[in-house]
């Protein structure tokens, strides 16, 4: 119902009767009244002047669905959209929720995460309202061992988002979007799978948005960077989660249809951070330099370390070693 009146407090640029709100909606004024309350505290700003009704003032810079919704162009992706203040981690959650049946195509999100997971136990930071911590529920009906190839497609996504905003990156091989050498952006994908079918997935990515450089743990602040730091301005979190989500739509269902991922490596390659470029490939505690040589058909890092063996990384960590640069 508050998606409702948002809606149509939005599509009016004058007053609206709670009257008239009250007709529409089938509900009683004092219902209206107090959705309209519960919207003023999410931040909407609504003026209400008694005989004339309500109209909006400003919206609020949530993540929300009653936000995201109307800049949607998907079919099925961010039809449910699930929002939180704040949450453990949007990947735990969706875990949970999965494990009751949640669709393919919903995305949960938040304004923060107290414990933001990254890969390996690793914690990400998700600041209030300046980051996006998002994840998104999907039931491939593909082997287990392709998994991995999300991670890529999604990775090609967020640079096609970023672009459509005038924003460039690189794409580090297999889960970080970097702007000059800072990482901007991380991606978690996690599965619940038997041997040769997959239960679901569940795709987190955090992004650095409208942080501060102050704003960051003081152990990231040197790796670490945000879309306002680079860019010098504030960029909206609701076009970022929709444009995404356009784009990832397209590359997955592509994938799913063709069985092939090619459009989404090709854009991987392109942006890559680490093709031709000397790395380390990271295993616990061992450093094994190397160099990057290509990303292959299956989305795999083909490296060829200093005897001239060539490896393929189905994923992993690598690092850029300072040599390059
Ligand atoms: P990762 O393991 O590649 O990176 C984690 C590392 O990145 C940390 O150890 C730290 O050094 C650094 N780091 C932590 N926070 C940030 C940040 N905000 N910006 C830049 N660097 C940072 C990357 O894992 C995958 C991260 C996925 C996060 C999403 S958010 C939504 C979803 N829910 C959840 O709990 N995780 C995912």
């Amino acid at each position: 119902m508050k998606k409702k009146i948002i809606n149509i407090l939005k599509s009016n640029d004058d007053f609206i009767s709670g009257q008239m709100l009250s007709d529409q909606f089938g509900i009683t004024r004092a219902a209206i009244w107090k959705y309209i309350t519960q919207l003023k505290k999410e931040g909407y700003e609504i003026e209400s002047i008694s005989r004339k009704g309500y109209r909006l003032i400003s919206s609020p810079d949530l993540i929300s669905s009653e936000e995201i919704t109307p800049l949607l162009e998907t079919k099925v992706f961010g039809k449910n959209i699930i929002h939180y203040d704040s949450i453990h981690s949007t990947n735990s959650q969706a875990k949970l929720l999965c494990d009751e049946g949640l669709q393919e195509g919903s995305v949960i999100l938040s304004e923060e995460q107290t414990s933001g997971r990254g890969r390996l136990g690793r914690n990400w930071s998700s600041p209030k309202g300046s980051s996006i911590s998002m994840s998104v529920v999907l039931k491939p009906e593909i082997n287990p061992v392709h998994v991995a190839k999300v991670t890529q497609i999604s990775a090609a996504a967020l640079s096609l988002a970023f672009e459509e905003m005038d924003i460039q990156c690189n794409i580090k091989w297999p889960n970080d979007i970097i702007i000059n050498n800072k990482k901007v952006c991380g991606i978690l994908t996690e599965m619940s799978s038997e041997l040769n079918k997959i239960n679901y997935v569940v795709m987190g990515i955090g992004i650095n948005v409208n942080i501060d450089e102050e704003a960051f743990p003081d152990e990231i602040k040197s790796i670490a960077t945000s879309l306002k730091i680079e860019y010098g301005k504030q960029i909206s979190r609701k076009q970022i989660i929709a444009s995404f989500l356009k784009y990832f739509e397209n590359l997955y269902f592509e994938f799913i249809n063709t069985g092939s991922a090619e459009s989404s490596f090709e854009i991987c390659r392109k942006r890559s951070l680490l093709l031709g470029k000397n790395i380390y490939v990271i295993r616990g505690s061992e450093r094994t330099p190397a160099t990057a040589v290509s990303i292959d058909e299956n989305g795999e890092l083909i490296v060829k370390y200093e005897d001239g063996t060539l490896s393929n990384l189905v994923s992993g960590e690598v690092s850029v070693r300072k040599s390059n640069v």
